[in-house]
């Protein structure tokens, strides 16, 4: 459907399936008529206050279950409707009488997926930055995802783009007077402190869009790849990281062909942990596929394992990926006499680990979320979080890039009134019902 919902919507808010309790939400004008047509006694309860209610079919007048009723009178409700909630027994017999039996009250209809969440942000009681927080935070699996949910749900990053969209307006306002009032007097430097504030302003943007992609990872999950050379025991790693047998080891150069992905929960970060084929030149053509397949995972990893069979001679191949999102690891160190390993101790940036026994690997893991953390840490100013803020703002940067370089007020004006205009998408604030249905599409029915 791709307008929003008219009349009364009701779901449940709970997932569906045996569980102590149910939630089901209802919202718009006729929510109080779920309270007045179906509960025993059938006053409304206290605004915000649990009140026990029999619930009754009207028609039948059997009951359905004792629930708890809360009233939520708009418009300092979540959706800025009148807003009910009935907390009953959860199972599939309670909510399959309870929903037919409000599905049959007059001006009811089942919500679709984000309808409570989108009436709230078209009566204006969120952004659509705060809106998508929502689905964040249900969606949210980690830790970190978790936070920077949270605050962006409160605001923090609405609160900064409407603080570049009140500082345009300014602008705004002294271009079009410079129009307005052209043949009046003006101070000359007018229009020059004008450009001095929109390359500060610039600048700030810059500095959010140069984040390293840092609330994007952590929403969507950060990808790891684990690289070397064939034997070094890298699908070893990669099962001891996830605690399963995800890989097949064998000692058998080349096992490790396709990609093999694991999601894990790593200090609280989302991450996609690859295993990839060894690097080596080959005739073997499915291999050589395979080796094209490692290299380009490692050209889109954030973060590169890159692992050495610490009884190994050099290793061009792998030496070729080192950079500053890389970590190197030695592997098999229980093969390694004392005095080898000792050697090995001198690369300060390395980890000297056993895959097979283990050794080494606590404190390996520990150095790979440092450097989760470290890249992308969640603190801090509240970083754009999808694509779309992104594009948004790009789009921006250049109307301002634009209007630093006008001539003319009218211009100047013109490209500030764009970049506005770009920002407030973000936020919901302006033509946005194109994007509306994509947004809500991503939320579960009763959210
Ligand atoms: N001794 C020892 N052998 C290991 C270690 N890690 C892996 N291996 C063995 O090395 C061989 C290759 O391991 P594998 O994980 O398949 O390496 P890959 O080709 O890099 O994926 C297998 O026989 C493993 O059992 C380790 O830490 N110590
Ligand atoms: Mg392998």
């Amino acid at each position: 459907m791709s307008v929003s919902q008219t009349g009364t919507i009701f779901a449940p808010a709970t997932a569906t399936g045996r569980a102590g309790v149910a939630v089901y939400r209802l919202s718009g004008p006729a929510a109080r008529e779920a309270i007045t047509r179906l509960c025993h006694p059938n006053q409304l309860p206290e605004p915000r206050q649990a009140s026990l209610r029999t619930l009754v079919d009207p028609v039948t007048d059997d009951v359905i279950d004792h629930a708890l009723v809360l009233w939520f009178p708009g418009p300092g409700s979540f959706t800025g409707e009148d807003v009910v909630e009935f907390q009953t027994h959860g199972g599939r017999a309670v909510a399959d009488t309870l929903l037919r039996v409000l599905a049959a009250l007059p001006g009811f209809a089942l919500a679709e997926p984000g309808a409570f969440t989108r009436r709230a942000f078209e009566n204006g009681r969120l952004d659509l930055t705060e809106a998508e927080a929502i689905a964040d935070l249900v969606h949210a699996e980690t830790e970190a995802q978790r936070k920077q949910a949270l605050r962006q749900m409160r605001g923090a990053l609405g609160a900064l783009y409407q603080n570049w969209h009140d500082r345009l307006k300014t602008i705004l306002a002294y271009c079009e007077a410079s129009i307005d009032f052209a043949d009046e007097e003006l101070p000359d430097d007018l229009m020059q402190a004008q450009r001095g504030q929109l390359q500060t302003l610039s600048t700030d943007i810059q500095q959010h869009l140069a984040d390293g992609h840092r609330g994007e990872r952590i929403r969507d999950g950060l990808s790891i790849a684990i690289l070397g050379a064939p034997n070094a025991g890298k699908s070893s790693l990669l099962n001891k990281l996830a605690a399963r047998e995800a890989a097949i080891v064998s000692p058998i150069a080349g096992t490790t062909r396709d990609v093999v992905e694991v999601q894990l929960d790593l200090g609280g970060y989302a991450v996609s942990l690859a295993d990839t084929a060894g690097l080596r030149e080959t005739a073997d053509v499915i291999e050589n596929e395979g080796v094209r397949r490692a290299l380009a995972r490692a050209e889109k990893a954030d973060i590169k394992i890159l692992v050495y069979d610490a009884g190994q001679a050099a290793d061009a191949a792998t030496d070729a990926l080192h950079d500053n999102d890389s970590l190197i690891v030695f592997n098999k160190v229980d093969t390694l006499n004392d005095a080898a390993r000792n050697a090995l101790r001198h690369n300060a940036r390395a980890c000297l680990i056993s895959a097979e026994t283990g050794e080494g690997l606590a404190e390996f893991t520990r150095l790979l979320i440092g450097l989760i953390a470290a890249r992308y840490p969640t603190g801090g100013a509240a970083p754009l979080t999808r694509a779309r803020h992104r594009q948004a703002i790009e789009e921006a940067t250049e109307h301002l890039t634009r209007a630093t370089g006008a001539t003319e007020a009218a211009l100047m004006a013109e490209d500030v009134r764009l970049a506005m205009r770009a920002l407030g998408r973000v936020t919901g604030r302006v033509d946005v019902e194109d994007l509306l249905d994509i947004i809500f599409r991503d939320f579960c029915i009763g959210k």
